[in-house]
């Protein structure tokens, strides 16, 4: 057939018809179904026209007019009639070569034969008369349908993005994070299908993209496809010291600057006392302790011209064990007496020219109460009583006073004594952190030393009892104790001043292995109010959040044995975090009291020195304990087992003025700075 020959199967089968706004791939099938149909309409036309042309031109030679009643109109007449007489010419000899003139001849009126029309762009050639016209696939254009329409400049193609013109067609794409959904619609892809996409970070699927992301604190790292710290101490957040730790960063202030964290968490603000004042003092009273290296605090110096024998009597209160309280006599080589405690009881050292002796005796009197104690020159014996019970009668040969100038002379000091204390005969520390009161030297009145006494708050005992010792909030104390177990107690009962503080402080080299301290924020949960926090350097292992600053006596306990940390504030339970104590480290570290020494700021979680009144006792296990004071202080002394560091000495004293608290233990001794001399007061 004619039509196959010019619509070849190849062509077709690469055919796409393409409309407007949607497109249809015309399969190969669907496409010759098409043809066929205005095939078979034409055909009936043709094989007529075919016939009457055989008859009236083939056979027989015909005229123009003939020609014309078989195509019956001019153009196709006039198209067709030059080419018939070149077929004649061509193929003139009917009898030779008939059918070549036949071919020549029926393929005249056809211009669709060979069909001008572009092979790829078009649907069916139709035969005009003497023209043709090209029906074209959609996506071509042009008179033979050999022009490609450029979908694109209309509406873009329809295209959501990118459209792509292509010879008969055009193609939509769509830009990065997008897919293709149907032919013109762009989708966004979701990414976060694929697991590995953001690796371990969060996936977050975006239009048009997709986003890793991390919890506040670390930022996505692309190369490793993980989230990584943010290292907020790069810039300085902090106004102290900055502690990056992972997914966040900690502000740490110098405590012993006296500065603490603002509520910021970055900015560092003044420590200020939670207690404006100082616990209340008794004006008619004088504390002993006030001087560390155990000089007299007061000092008086007699002068008679009548004889008289010496007698004193005072009110005595303390709840230290050893010291000085007074002297009486002249100088070293002459005679002199000094009552002392010693080991808790009252002791008698006296010297009398070349005889030296020692005498104690009497009940244990350190317990805090107040005892009037009586010393009397009785004719040849000195006479010791307490509470008007005689404990110790001693005969003696000489005389206390030294006669100068015709002058009964005699000094007294309180305290303290006014030679250097290993001229006593036994020795002793002779700071005691007692209280005296009501007290008559020689039977006189002195009311020089009662205004001295008034006038300076400093040599005043506190009139609460609370025993322990005056932090001021500088400094600390730091103990020689060895910790042979790694179970644990620390006992302190406190008064304080201040709601920030260190206690107790375990420091080996720059850590802090075990701190208790007081705080006004608790950076485990995040809470501003007042606290005791035991931690493990900067980790908190027990917290009690405890208004302790309220004028009263609290008592904590903390306790480390094997697995299990206990903080008991008052008695109640804190709660404790499942921490590991480093306990293998306490036997390497010293032991501070009411303060850190220089250690990096991030080391421990407060590093302000306490305020306030604090009685220490920590141990270790019962038996390691005994054990261990007796190597300490001693073969002499008696062990005091609950209480362990406040019977040990202090390697060094940084706090600057212990006056305070009743109970001192004598046993301290400062290796810090000289404290300002004593106050000394002339007595007619
Ligand atoms: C458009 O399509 C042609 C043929 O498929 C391709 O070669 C060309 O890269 C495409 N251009 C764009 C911009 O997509
Ligand atoms: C990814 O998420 C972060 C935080 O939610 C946001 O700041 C950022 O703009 C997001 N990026 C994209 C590309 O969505
Ligand atoms: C990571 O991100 C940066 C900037 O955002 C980019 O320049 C780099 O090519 C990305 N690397 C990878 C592995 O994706
Ligand atoms: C903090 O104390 C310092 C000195 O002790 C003082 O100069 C400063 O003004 C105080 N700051 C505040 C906010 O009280
Ligand atoms: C009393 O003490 C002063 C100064 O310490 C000293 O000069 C004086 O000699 C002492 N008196 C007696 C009687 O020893
Ligand atoms: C005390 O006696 C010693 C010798 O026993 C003597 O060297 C010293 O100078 C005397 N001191 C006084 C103040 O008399
Ligand atoms: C601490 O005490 C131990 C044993 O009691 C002793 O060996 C050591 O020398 C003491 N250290 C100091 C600095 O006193
Ligand atoms: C520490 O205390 C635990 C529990 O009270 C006990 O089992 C353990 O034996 C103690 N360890 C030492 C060394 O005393
Ligand atoms: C500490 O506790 C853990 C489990 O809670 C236990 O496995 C471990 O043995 C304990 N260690 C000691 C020294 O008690
Ligand atoms: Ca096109
Ligand atoms: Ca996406
Ligand atoms: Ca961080």
């Amino acid at each position: 057939m004619r039509l196959s020959r010019t619509l070849s199967r190849t062509a077709l089968l690469t055919l796409m018809v393409v409309r407007w706004s949607h497109s249809i791939l015309v399969s190969p099938q669907e496409a010759n179904q098409f043809l066929n149909r205005q095939r078979r309409a034409n055909q009936v036309f043709e094989e007529t026209k075919q016939g009457h042309l055989e008859r009236e031109c083939v056979e027989e030679k015909c005229t123009k007019e003939e020609a014309r009643e078989v195509f019956e109109n001019d153009p196709e007449t006039d198209y067709f009639y030059p080419k018939y007489l070149d077929c004649l010419q061509k193929y003139g000899d009917p009898e030779k070569k008939k059918q070549d003139l036949v071919t020549c001849v029926h393929n005249i009126p056809d211009q669709c034969s060979p069909s001008p029309c572009s092979a790829i762009g078009t649907v069916r050639c139709e035969d005009k008369k003497g023209d043709f016209l090209c029906h074209c696939f959609t996506g071509w254009t042009g008179a033979a349908c050999e022009e490609d329409v450029n979908e694109c400049s209309t509406a873009n193609g329809g295209c959501d993005h990118d459209c792509n013109n292509t010879v008969g067609s055009y193609r939509c794409s769509c830009r990065q994070g997008y897919r293709l959904d149907g032919r013109h619609m762009c989708r966004d892809v979701d990414e976060c299908q694929d697991n590995g996409v953001c690796g371990t970070a969060r996936c977050e699927n975006t239009e048009g993209g997709f986003n890793c992301s991390c919890d506040i604190g670390y930022v996505y790292d692309n190369e490793s496809k993980s989230c990584v710290d943010v290292d907020e101490c790069e810039a300085s957040v902090c106004a102290g010291e900055c502690l990056n730790t992972p997914g966040s960063f900690r502000c740490f202030c110098d405590g012993r600057l006296g500065l603490k964290l603002g509520q910021d968490l970055s900015s560092c603000k003044n420590i200020t006392r939670c207690m404006m004042q100082s616990p209340k003092r008794n004006p008619r009273s004088l504390y002993l302790g006030r001087m560390f290296s155990g000089v007299p605090v007061v000092r008086l110096r007699f002068r008679r011209r009548v004889h008289t024998g010496f007698s004193a009597e005072f009110d005595f209160r303390t709840f230290d064990r050893e010291g000085v309280i007074f002297f009486a006599g002249g100088h070293l080589n002459s005679s002199w007496i000094v009552v002392a405690m010693h080991r808790g009881r009252l002791e008698l050292q006296l010297k009398y020219g070349a005889v030296s002796r020692v005498t104690s005796s009497g009940p244990v009197v350190n317990d805090g109460q107040w005892r009037k104690i009586s010393v009397e020159e009785q004719g040849r014996s000195l006479v010791i009583k307490i509470d008007r019970e005689a404990v110790m009668k001693i005969a003696v040969n000489g005389d206390l006073f030294t006669l100068k100038k015709g002058m009964h002379e005699l000094n007294l000091t309180v305290g303290g004594v006014p030679f250097k204390e290993d001229r006593l005969v036994n020795q002793l520390n002779p700071r005691l952190d007692g209280c005296m009161k009501d007290w008559r030297w020689l039977t006189g009145e002195d009311t020089s030393i009662q205004e001295t006494i008034q006038s300076n708050d400093n040599m005043q005992c506190f009139s609460t009892e609370v025993p322990g010792a005056f932090y001021p909030g500088a400094g600390f104390a730091l103990f020689n104790i060895t910790y042979e177990s790694q179970n644990l107690t620390v006992q302190l009962t406190l008064l304080p001043l201040s709601g920030i503080g260190v206690l107790f402080a375990l420091v080996h080299q720059d850590k802090v292995p075990l701190s208790i301290a007081l705080a006004d924020y608790n950076p485990l949960t995040d809470e501003w109010r007042d606290f005791v926090l035991v931690s493990v350097g900067n980790v908190i292992v027990a917290s009690s959040p405890a208004l302790l600053c309220d004028g009263q006596r609290h008592d904590i306990q903390v306790t480390i044995s094997g697995n299990q940390t206990s903080l008991l504030v008052d008695g109640e339970a804190g709660r404790t975090e499942d921490v590991e104590v480093p306990t293998n480290l306490f036997s390497h570290s010293s032991t501070f009291i009411g303060g850190i020494p220089d250690v990096p700021l991030v080391s421990t979680v407060v590093s302000a020195p306490y305020s306030g009144c604090m009685e220490d006792g920590s141990s270790d296990d019962a038996q390691e304990q005994a054990d261990h004071v007796e190597n300490h202080r001693g073969p002499q002394e008696t062990v005091q087992v609950d209480h362990i560091p406040a019977a040990a000495d202090p390697l060094v004293q940084q706090v600057e003025d212990l006056g305070g608290c009743s109970r001192m233990d004598s046993r301290r001794r400062s290796l810090g700075k000289a404290p300002p001399g004593p106050q000394t007061v002339s007595s007619p």
